[in-house]
């Protein structure tokens, strides 16, 4: 009965029943690696993906044509994606919704459906996106490693926002959405066996350190076209960060704009309190299965704390040594 139950709430983000006829077969030839929820990941040009993603991820490589206006958002999962996506939606829509009108898109609908992923929503079970309902500039998302991104996003003038996190607090928050995501409770991996797997790189769009390194190095390279932000950075500055984001877009804050309160309220909208708060995201659930209300658990730095042995730290600041070490990356709180 309990199974039963269970299987009812499975999200369609493990389901692989759907895959393209292409997709299965590339699967029987990629190197696989144990998932931390369903059977199997793969790898496919570097970056570990649960099959659904993969068939869109391909789906959005060989279709999707960006165009110079685009601005995609880039994360590694669980890097505070959500907010990053509200904060962005806020303000390159700030002429057409004014922060302080009282149906705002973002006091109804979660962030997600707002900013759409490239291969979940847009590209994921054969789906062909539909753009012409799309505003200029079209905010999108994904998940993907650069050296994944179609062709045209490389050879347009789309911008690339990229957002990492400390990765102890990325692998917390990743186990605990996991952990939600399970539709057999009994199939639990404890954390120490997905902790194991994050450090051999063994985790969604991982290895995280190629994630983070790969747009880390574009971003010193071409800082018109990549720009790399923190969690960390964004909780301790928020006003200066998203004053910088607003640059970097070309779309600075006007003067009238902050005495007006424009950046504040922004803030405020997209705080994790408030968005936590709404009807939308305490009830409500993504097409894909997903409650809202999981995007939104604590919002805190170093919760990490909380979970990780002596043995955890070690192991874990041994690799951050190891992998970022001379190449002026910095996590914060590790
Ligand atoms: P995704 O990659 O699957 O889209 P993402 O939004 O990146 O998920 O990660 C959710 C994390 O961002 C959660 O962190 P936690 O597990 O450590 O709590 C979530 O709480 C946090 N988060 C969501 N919204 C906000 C916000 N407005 N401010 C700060 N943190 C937030």
């Amino acid at each position: 009965m309990n199974d039963k139950l269970n299987n009812i709430t499975e999200k369609k983000y493990l389901q692989e029943d759907n895959l393209s006829e292409e997709c299965k077969k590339l699967l029987s030839i990629l190197p696989k690696g144990k998932a931390w929820i369903g059977s199997y990941i793969y790898n496919y040009q570097g970056c570990w993906i649960p099959p659904r993603l993969l068939q869109g991820m391909i789906a959005c490589q060989q279709q999707f044509q960006a165009e110079d206006s685009d601005i995609i958002l880039v994360t590694t999962p669980k890097s505070g994606t959500t907010w990053l996506k509200s904060l962005l939606f806020a303000l390159v829509n700030r002429v057409r919704h004014p922060i302080f009108e009282p149906n705002h898109p973002l006091l109804v609908k979660n962030p997600h459906v707002l900013v759409p992923f490239l291969e979940h929503e847009l590209y994921g079970d054969g789906h062909v996106p539909d753009f012409s309902t799309f505003t200029s500039p079209r905010l999108l998302a994904t998940h993907m490693p650069f050296a994944t991104l179609p062709k045209s996003v490389l050879d347009s003038k789309t911008k690339l926002i990229y957002l990492c996190r400390n990765p102890k607090d990325t692998f917390i928050s990743m186990w605990h959405f996991a952990n939600n995501l399970r539709c057999h409770h009994k199939d639990t991996n404890s954390i120490h066996e997905m902790f194991d797997l994050f450090c051999e790189g063994l985790s969604f769009s991982g290895p995280f350190w190629n994630h983070v390194l790969d747009y880390w190095k574009q971003s010193i390279e071409n800082p018109n076209k990549v720009f790399f932000l923190m969690y960390e950075e964004i909780k301790e500055k928020p006003k200066i960060q998203l004053k910088r984001l607003a640059e970097f877009l070309e779309s600075p804050f006007s003067t009238e704009e902050e005495n007006c309160g424009v950046v504040d309220e922004i803030l405020r909208m997209c705080s994790f309190e408030k968005l936590k708060s709404l009807e939308v995201n305490t009830n409500g659930k993504l097409s894909s299965g997903e409650e809202n209300k999981v995007f939104f658990r604590r919002g805190e730095i170093g919760d990490w704390r909380n979970y990780f042995t002596t043995e955890m730290n070690d192991k874990l600041n041994h690799i951050i040594e190891e992998k970022f070490q001379g190449t002026g990356l910095k996590f914060q709180y590790v």
